[in-house]
Order: C-alpha cells, then structure tokens, then sequence
C-alpha cells in the first residue's frame, strides 16, 4: 500500500467539469475525504476556454487542489468530425486551468487524459512508456494531442516550477450522466439505447457500427474517481498513470452481454460504413496496482446500474434530444 503523502481532509478542492460523468462522480467520492470545501463552477459562470475568467475565478476562490476532468469528449463518430473542437477545446482547457492553477499558488492538481494518447498499434496491455513510440488513430488524434499537450503541461510546471502537478490516463468510461445521444456518444450508452429501443419497437435486431471486432477495456466512473482521488492522496511523479479495469472484450460479445442486460433478445446487425477505430486498447494496469488500487465494479454489475440510470433519466434524455 503506497503512503499517504497528500491527505485532502480540511483541503478546499476545485471539481473542473463538475456536471460531467467523471466531474460528478469525483464530487460525490471527495464528499468522503472530508474536505473543507468542493469548489464547483458552471461553463455560464466561467469558461475554462476562455483564459481570463478562468485565471481569475481560480485567483480568486484559491483552491489547495484541484482535478480537472473537464474535457470535450464524444465518441468515435463525434471526435472524427469534429476535429477542430476536440483539439481547439482541450488544448484551451488544458492549458488555461493548468497555468492558472500555477499562478494561484495551487498545491496539486490532477490532470485527466484518455488511452487514446497511446499509439494505434501499440503492444498489449499498453504501459505508460508507450507515449509518443508511433502514429495515433486517426478517428481520435486531435483529442488526443490535446491530452498529450496536458501530459506534457504537468511535467513541464513540475519540472520549471516544481509545482505538484499529475495525470491520469482512463480507459473508455461509462456510468450515471453519460452521454446517450447516438451520434455522439460512446459505446456502451449507444447500445443501451439501441437495445432497449429495439426491445421497445418489437424489432428483430439491432446495429452495431464497424466490425464488432475492436476490443475495447471499460471502467465504471465511480470506479475511476476512486482511483483519481486515491491517485491525488499517494502519487507525485512526472509520469502519469494508467486507470483501467485491466480487462478488455470485443464489441460484438459487449452488445451481446448488453442485450442480455437490457432483456433484449435479437440478431446483432452491422453498419461497416462506420468506422472501428483502433483495433485494441488495453492497458497496463501494473503502476496502478502497485499504488494500491484495484477497481470494484464488474462490468455486468457496471451494465445494470448504467441502464437503470438511464431507465430512471430518460424522460430527461428524450427531452434534451427533441
Ligand atoms: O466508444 P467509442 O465511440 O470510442 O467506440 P473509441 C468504441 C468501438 O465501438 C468502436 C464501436 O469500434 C465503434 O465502432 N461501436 C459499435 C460503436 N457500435 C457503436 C455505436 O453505436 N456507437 C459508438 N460510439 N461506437 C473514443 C475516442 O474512441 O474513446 C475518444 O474517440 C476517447 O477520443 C474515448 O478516447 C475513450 O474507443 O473508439
């Protein structure tokens, strides 16, 4: 077990994308810790893209830490269309939360990235060394230049300053307050929603976008902000760390153990127009282990609770889709 070398009880901490899946999931963990205080802010209060509000709202409430899971994030579909808002929007907020946290005097921040900073044909399970050994996947590259850049920010006011600064790097998430809107959501809501329309709708089969053959590792949010706030507690280093399940599974059985949770009972039909993105991502979870953190969802547990989430909120969904 690693050593507790920043305890965050009595800590005034700043959520960054506190109305996220991972933001709110991490503020609902640090109630635990016993904080003074969770410092939140809305994008209509203050725009982390844009450098002066953001510079001085944290001038001004002076957090002691500080997380930053906000992001642009989408997809496969979302980020290979939208190339110049993933880049544009996570380099702005990588760099104006980063150089302000800098600038009031901030004892440790987190940085959160993705897996999609790895290679496309990098070894299996990816270790952290990966970074920048080959050519990104195309679908996600701008997204993941962007996140590089964050990597890259931390070590840099670590290295200039001194300044306490880590990152984490998450696998594919899922959880409450995911995104289920179809053209930009990621993998599993999408198949949530489609297996339980397709249920609803008496048809006989539902559509998976690609091959159905891309592996893909999945963690539940809560299972992450687990791991960022222990990350947070024990962790100072320039490198940053893996955050997964360890476990990866084809997209074909995903939707089938999907239908099995949904009580969706089809045929599983293909659009091969759609891309499949990066054939696998699985990461290494040794770092993590060796900090003392394992995750505690199983994915079929993980799967329940999404769709009874998404049971429970879709009137809201549909809403916000009209
Ligand atoms: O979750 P996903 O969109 O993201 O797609 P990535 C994972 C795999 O599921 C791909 C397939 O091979 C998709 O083609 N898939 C099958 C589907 N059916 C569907 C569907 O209905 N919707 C979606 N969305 N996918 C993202 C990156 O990559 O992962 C981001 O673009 C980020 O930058 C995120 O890193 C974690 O795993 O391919």
């Amino acid at each position: 077990m690693a050593e507790l070398i920043y305890p965050l009880e009595g800590k005034r901490i700043w959520v960054a994308g506190h109305r996220g899946m991972v933001g709110s999931a991490l503020v609902r963990r640090l109630e635990k810790e016993n904080p003074a205080d969770i410092l939140t802010v809305t994008r209509a209060e203050v725009d982390l893209i844009d450098q002066s509000s953001t510079a001085r709202w944290i001038g001004k409430e002076k957090p002691d830490a500080v997380f930053i899971p906000a992001a642009k994030v989408g997809g496969i579909l979302a980020n290979d269309t939208h190339p110049a808002d993933f880049l544009y929007d996570n380099l702005m907020i990588a760099a104006n939360v980063i150089h302000s946290a800098h600038t009031a005097g901030v004892e440790k921040l987190l940085f959160l990235g993705s897996s999609c900073i790895y290679p496309k044909f990098a070894d299996q399970p990816i270790v952290e060394e990966a970074l920048l050994t080959g050519a990104l996947e195309p679908t996600n590259e701008w997204y993941a230049i962007a996140k590089i850049a964050g990597i890259k920010l931390c070590q840099a006011y670590r290295k200039q300053h001194g300044d306490d600064f880590i990152s984490a790097m998450p696998t594919n998430l899922y959880g409450p307050g995911d995104n289920y809107d179809l053209k930009s959501s990621h993998v599993i809501p999408a198949l949530i929603r489609k297996a339980h329309e397709a249920n609803l709708a008496g048809a006989k089969s539902m559509e998976i976008w690609g091959s159905g053959t891309p592996r893909r590792e999945f963690l539940h949010a809560d299972d992450c902000a687990d791991a960022l706030v222990h990350l947070m507690k024990v962790y100072s280093s320039p490198e940053h760390v893996n955050v997964g399940s360890g476990e990866d599974i084809t997209i074909e059985d995903l939707a089938r153990l999907v239908m099995e949770v949904v009580g969706f009972d089809g045929e599983l039909t293909r659009d091969t127009s759609k891309p499949d993105g990066t054939p696998r991502k699985l990461m290494s979870a040794d770092r993590i282990r060796a900090l003392g953190w394992t995750p505690r969802i199983p994915l079929r547990e993980g799967l329940e609770s999404a769709y009874r989430w998404f049971l429970e909120n879709q009137g809201q969904l549909d809403a916000r889709r009209a």
